[in-house]
């Protein structure tokens, strides 16, 4: 998705072919898995539920061979788990000869929601394109469905629209052939004692498994693509589990490889038909190339890559100068300019500050590696400059908190920022962390995305039971609440949020969500 209506046809990119050439070769195996789902299931209303419905099991699937369906007559199957693939059945005919076309309907649901509640009513400002759905029309049965798209499901209803009197359905082989890249199973958890965390570990590897496509999707049902601050978080999720550096490698090459004319990096690249970098610009993603070729390079120390990459790398660094004011802050705006978080409220200034001076000292280590002196001299002197800054334009005493904008708004995500990038000393930083939880600002995190940076910070500062807390407490309660992956929203106090308007389109499997694995495993949580 992209927040407004940016038409930027103007706009020029420049793509380097030896640099797509080399993501190519990079091109994983897909891994193909046949599934068969566990259970015909009904839905039930449940208002403790944070999406409001849960499912019964009604009969095993294997009962489906014995059952007729009429027009109007539906099942729900449910797969037991999350999955990504293709959905395919046996359709026959049972009666007189078909003497009509069979019209079938097909909802695929990540969670009970979306196969409870009817899509008609859906009134999001996301294209309702993304609802996962199908019509079939069969001319001719018995029929050997396959359906072309890729859906992301743990249910499907199927629904018949229409037959003739003369003949009802049978629906047999019901199956989905699953894909992802993931080639092996990572190691189970050997430290941990807290069953809860194990639970929250596995959730996490199959939210990460699950959006390991050609590139690291954001997430399988929506937006199906590359974003770079999702990338950043899923590439340290992958170090400690899957251990597919290559694939990292592949999506760093993509997104040097296409970029604006002024080599500033996309906040998102289009995979097909081509590769086609999206007009949507964020300060905070372009500069987390800087930092996930950072974390890249640390940990495969893999120096023709550092070599080849550093510049797009460093050129990020300019731009984001350019928007440094003669405060030493960056200048902040009304448009869609950094991303941070889903929070309609939230003003970016300081959350972004902080972004900045984070990435300044991933370039920092970068430079030194390639031994770049001069950029080594310019980020030593800006990281004194913008921390400086910060400390005396956006600190208020008065309040303990840092304030970003003109209206001093008091968010998480400047402390958390600030915080992670080590602005005010290591005293200063544990207080201010403190007086966080203790202090709750009004705004508030909405997106485990948001919550993966206020966890990062508590362990920056040491503060390693309460990050296990946490931890505990908000992934854990999704999990508690029935999730199979991790849901790109959720905001415990208000279930239903949806920065989309509506709760269908919100993704459930998103990996930017998947974290708690990369903590527990890196930090033995
Ligand atoms: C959401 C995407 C993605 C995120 C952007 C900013 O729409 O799903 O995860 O990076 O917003």
């Amino acid at each position: 998705m992209s927040q407004g209506m940016q038409k930027n046809i103007e706009l020029r990119f420049t793509r380097n072919n030896a640099f797509l050439s080399t993501a190519t070769g990079l091109l994983p195996t897909l891994q193909y898995r046949c599934v068969e789902p566990l259970n015909v299931v009904e839905t039930v209303c449940d208002a403790n539920l944070p999406l409001g419905w849960k499912t019964l099991p009604l009969a095993p699937a294997t009962s489906l061979g014995q059952r007729l369906l009429g027009p109007g007559e539906e099942i729900i199957v449910d797969f037991g788990t999350h999955c990504v693939g293709y959905f395919g059945l046996r359709c026959e005919a049972v009666g007189s000869p078909p003497d009509a076309p069979a019209h079938l309907k097909f909802t695929f649901g990540e969670t009970p929601v979306e196969v409870a509640e009817s899509f008609e009513n859906y009134t999001g400002w996301l294209s309702s394109s993304w609802l996962q759905q199908e019509d079939l029309y069969l001319d001719v049965l018995p029929a050997e469905v396959r359906l072309p798209r890729r859906y992301c499901c743990r249910y499907v209803k199927i629904q018949v629209i229409s037959t003739s009197p003369k003949f009802s359905l049978r629906l047999r082989d019901l199956h989905l052939n699953t894909v992802t890249s993931a080639s092996s199973e990572p190691a189970m958890l050997m430290h941990s004692s807290c069953p809860l965390l194990e639970k929250i570990d596995r959730v996490s590897l199959l939210t990460l498994k699950n959006c390991m496509q050609e590139v690291f999707e954001d997430g399988p049902k929506r937006d199906r693509r590359l974003w770079l601050g999702d990338l950043r978080l899923q590439a340290l999720v992958n170090y400690q589990t899957f251990g597919q550096n290559d694939l990292v490698k592949r999506c760093l090459y993509l997104f040097a490889a296409v970029t604006r004319e002024d080599g500033l990096v996309s906040a998102n690249l289009f995979m097909k038909p081509d590769i086609i970098a999206d007009d949507t610009f964020l300060l905070d993603y372009s500069l987390f190339f800087v930092a996930t070729l950072e974390d890249y390079i640390d940990v495969t120390h893999d120096l023709q890559t550092l070599h080849e990459l550093w510049p797009t790398a460093w050129r990020q660094i300019e731009l984001a100068l350019e928007r440094i004011g003669s405060n030493g802050i960056v200048r902040d705006s009304e448009d869609w300019w950094a991303f941070i978080d889903w929070h309609e409220s939230l003003n970016k200034q300081a959350p972004s500050q902080g972004v900045f001076i984070y990435c300044l000292k991933k370039a920092l280590r970068l430079a030194e590696r390639v031994a770049d002196k001069q950029s080594q001299q310019i980020i030593v002197s800006e990281i004194t400059r913008l921390k400086k800054a910060a400390m005396k334009e956006l600190w208020n005493e008065e309040k303990g908190f840092f304030t970003s904008g003109s209206q001093l708004q008091i968010s998480y995500a400047s402390q958390v920022w600030l915080v992670l990038a080590g602005v005010g000393d290591a005293l200063f930083r544990a207080s201010l962390m403190r007086r966080l939880l203790a202090e709750p600002p009004e705004i508030k995190m909405n997106t485990p995305y948001m919550m993966h940076h206020f966890i990062d910070a508590l362990l920056s500062v040491g503060q390693k039971e309460c990050a296990i807390e946490e931890i505990k407490k908000y992934w854990g309660s999704m999990v508690k609440n029935g999730a199979d992956t991790f849901w790109e929203l959720y905001d415990p106090s208000h279930p239903e949020f949806s920065p989309y308007g509506s709760k269908l389109i919100n993704s459930y499997c998103h990996a930017w969500s998947c974290t708690p694995a990369y903590f527990i495993r890196k930090y033995q949580l």
